[in-house]
């Protein structure tokens, strides 16, 4: 019986581990931590014929035929590269989920922001025209589970795979060749596993290099400026009309007067999209340019962005009281997405921010709250380097609240004192500090505000 050895016990290896059990292998799956979550999940997987090993990092030496890695993983862990040079084989759970459903079309999506929103209205799309193509990936459900359904149940319908594909993922996933790539945005992020932006950029454009056609978000400065000579045959988008196209214009997806154009056709007016901002007109103009080239229809795809509900913690409207909007934007994990949440919302703005820093250029963020937020509430672990920095920028409407749980009456109080239009969670920052996830740190705020409200 082969031998695998699965690396981290989240989403992506319980899933890669069930799935290669029930391909007949011998599993192993090990986490360098013992929490009490983690002891919850072991006794479903012994009871599958799973071995599991907590607070234990793997030992090449166990001989395994194949490492499966979780993207959380950093991909060159000595013991990964120890793992090589005695020739066994490493791949990430998203290459182990390409393997066991490549005679399906993907649509691989990735990029530093905007990626999940892309996902979600791609797939909604591919779905509302009767397409069985769910989302998974980085999007919160991992790839392998898709897999591991399609392995039990064979005669299941399955159209494409609409994939949202983070750099950690691509990078542990070498030959991952999906029919439709997009590529959403692209500023610095991830730089403490991946180093350089040269790295990550590279990491990120690998995909594309392996897609069969290229789909860019015209209007990202950088991938305008990079982009166009190395895929000379890609699809660009531009919320900026039709002459701000690159490349063949006459495949490319814009707006104009209003409308989702496709080469000279209306397809949607870009107000049936229940989601607001520059950035998301941007992810709603690749959605449509991917079911463009997977052939659906233009009355499928209005049809898709008017029933689209929108998602979960990003910019998600949680209630308006007392004439204030509430709105959670928990993804917003670093400075660009934080700046473009408050770019979408309108002035002046209660804005809760803070967590577990993360390395990268504030200096747009920090402009944007020059611009809209009458106070920042800062939380977390991050909350006296952001005040100081705030301080230097000379913005001074600064307030320590440690947590969310202050947070929330804090804010009702100052907005209507200060008589703003909306309270927003944007923390720029990981949720590490005092959170499971951003997932886990939106719903508490989603609870509070609720509570709150009565
Ligand atoms: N672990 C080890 N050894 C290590 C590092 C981690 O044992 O050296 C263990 C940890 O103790 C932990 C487990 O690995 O128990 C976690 O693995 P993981 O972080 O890969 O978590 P999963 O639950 O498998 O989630 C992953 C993605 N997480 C990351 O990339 C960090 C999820 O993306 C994704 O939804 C999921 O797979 C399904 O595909 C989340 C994310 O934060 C949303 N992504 C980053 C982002 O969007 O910025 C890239």
């Amino acid at each position: 019986m082969p031998k695998a050895h699965i690396i981290g016990l989240g989403k992506s290896g319980n899933a890669a581990a069930r799935l290669l059990k029930v391909q007949g292998w011998e599993v192993t799956v090990s986490d360098r931590n013992t929490s009490e979550s983690l002891q919850r999940q072991c006794q479903p997987l012994i009871d599958e014929g799973i071995a599991v090993k907590l607070g234990e990092s793997f030992d090449p030496h166990s001989a395994p035929d194949l490492v499966v890695v979780s993207p959380g993983v950093p991909w060159d862990l000595p013991v990964l590269e120890a793992a090589r040079s005695l020739g066994i084989e490493t791949v990430g759970e998203m290459e182990l989920a390409w393997r066991n459903l490549r005679d399906v079309p993907w649509v691989g999506i990735t990029g530093t922001n905007g990626k999940t929103t892309t996902t979600a209205l791609t797939a909604q799309i591919f779905e509302v025209a009767g397409l069985k193509a769910p989302a998974c990936g980085n999007i919160g459900n991992a790839a392998c589970e898709l897999a591991l359904q399609r392995q039990q149940n064979p005669s299941m319908a399955l159209d494409w795979v609409i994939a949202e594909i983070s750099s950690f993922q691509i990078e542990s996933s070498t030959q991952l060749a999906p029919k439709i790539g997009l590529w959403t945005t692209f500023t610095p992020d991830h730089l403490n596993r991946h180093y350089t932006l040269e790295n990550y950029y590279e990491i990120k454009a690998s995909l594309m290099d392996r897609s069969e056609v290229q789909i860019f978000n015209g209007d990202d400065p950088y991938l305008r400026r990079t982009a166009g000579d190395r895929w000379p045959d890609a699809r660009w988008t531009s919320v900026k009309g039709y002459g701000d196209l690159l490349g063949d214009r006459t495949r490319g997806v814009y707006i104009e007067e209003d409308w989702v154009m496709y080469d000279g056709e209306a397809i949607a007016p870009v107000d049936s999209l229940k989601m607001v901002g520059d950035h998301n007109r941007q992810n709603l103009l690749m959605a449509v340019a991917a079911a463009k080239l997977a052939g659906i229809d233009k009355d499928a795809i209005a049809k898709g962005i008017a029933t689209f509900p929108g998602v979960p913690h990003r910019l998600e409207e949680v209630s308006t009281w007392m004439g204030i909007r509430w709105i959670n934007d928990s993804k917003a994990t670093n400075y660009d997405a934080a700046e473009v949440g408050l770019a979408a919302v309108e002035a002046p703005v209660i804005l809760i921010a803070g967590g577990e820093a993360k390395a990268g250029d504030d200096t747009r963020w920090i402009e944007a709250i020059h611009q809209k937020a009458a106070t920042v509430l800062l939380i977390g672990s991050a909350a006296e380097p952001f005040a100081r920095r705030l301080k230097e920028s000379q913005y001074h409407n600064i307030e320590i609240v440690e947590t969310l749980e202050n947070a929330i009456p804090r804010a009702a109080e100052l907005a209507s004192q200060l008589k703003a239009k909306a309270v927003l969670l944007s923390p720029a920052c990981a949720s590490f500090d005092q959170y499971r996830s951003f997932e886990h740190r939106g719903d508490r705020f989603r609870e509070l505000c609720l509570e709150l409200m009565g």
